[in-house]
């Protein structure tokens, strides 16, 4: 039985939904859940979805993937662009690990440009609206290597 992938949110995601649809897409957080457990359960597998405002309780959940999950799905949202410790806790790693985001942070304000999460990803899914988890999931998927 394959491990479940786990798939983290990051600050402020709680909110999706709720304003700048035309950046972010109108599906709320729920949305993104249901829509990332039903493109797992296609693939045969589960998911672990989570999401927190606080960056000791992603790096927590970062460190507990290490022997739980068989991929990591993040979207680290602001920290992304802020924090080396999230990054150190995903450099911990040996599973693939897929940096998510719903817009494209390389075509919006000049900060958005830089992430550290980009330093510890084996890949990037970005700017395709909530669509991007479900990619970010296939692709966790084909990495994965299901014998
Ligand atoms: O595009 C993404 O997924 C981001 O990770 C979203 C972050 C932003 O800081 C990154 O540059 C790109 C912002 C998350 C804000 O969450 C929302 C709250 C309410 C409504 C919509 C989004």
């Amino acid at each position: 039985m394959v491990k479940p992938i786990h798939v983290l949110s990051g600050p402020n995601l709680n909110l999706l939904g709720t304003r700048e649809p035309e950046i972010y897409g109108k599906d709320t957080l729920d949305d993104v859940r249901a829509r990332c457990e039903a493109r797992a359960e296609s693939h045969g597998c589960t998911v672990v979805f989570r999401q927190s405002n606080h960056e000791g309780m992603l790096i927590d959940w970062v460190q507990e993937a290490r022997e739980s999950a068989s991929a990591l799905v993040i979207n680290p949202a602001g920290y992304g662009h802020t924090s080396i410790a999230l990054l150190d806790a995903l450099k911990t790693l040996s599973i693939p690990v897929i940096e998510c985001h719903l817009s494209n942070p390389a075509a919006r304000e000049d900060f958005r440009r830089h992430t550290y999460v980009s330093l510890a990803a084996t890949g990037i899914v970005s700017g395709f609206g909530a669509a991007s988890y479900e990619l970010a999931i296939d692709a966790a998927f084909g990495l994965i290597g299901v014998k």
